[in-house]
């Protein structure tokens, strides 16, 4: 009996240890999310850098429309008007490069690590 009165208090420390570590992971996941902003037919910052499975939301703060579509054909957002925005999830490592359809001269860089 006495093994069961010293196990409890063991197991709910490990708990507790547990809990705590996947609590911090989300945070981290969260906070590693990247937004990019287009604006005077520019993405903003051009290059950005996450880890892997973070969030990238681009905005169109331009009074013109734009795209948001990859060179690899990774992701293609439909046609942005003013203030609408387009998000996608990384879930693999590499460098994505992508540009505007509207404007091919507008391109911009995702870093993903
Ligand atoms: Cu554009």
């Amino acid at each position: 009996m006495w093994v069961t009165g010293l196990a409890m208090p063991v197991m709910i420390a490990v708990l507790m240890i547990a809990g705590s570590t996947s609590v911090t992971a989300a945070d981290q996941a969260a906070a590693a999310n990247a937004e990019v902003k287009i604006d005077n037919f520019s993405f903003g910052p051009q290059t950005v850098t996450v880890p892997v499975g973070a969030t990238v939301t681009w905005t169109n703060n331009d009074d013109i429309p734009h795209t948001v579509v990859s060179t690899d054909g990774v992701f293609k957002s439909k046609v942005r008007d003013t203030d609408e925005k387009f998000s996608y999830t990384f879930t693999k490592a590499g460098t994505y490069s992508y540009y505007c359809s509207v404007h091919p001269k507008m391109t911009g860089k995702v870093v993903v690590q």
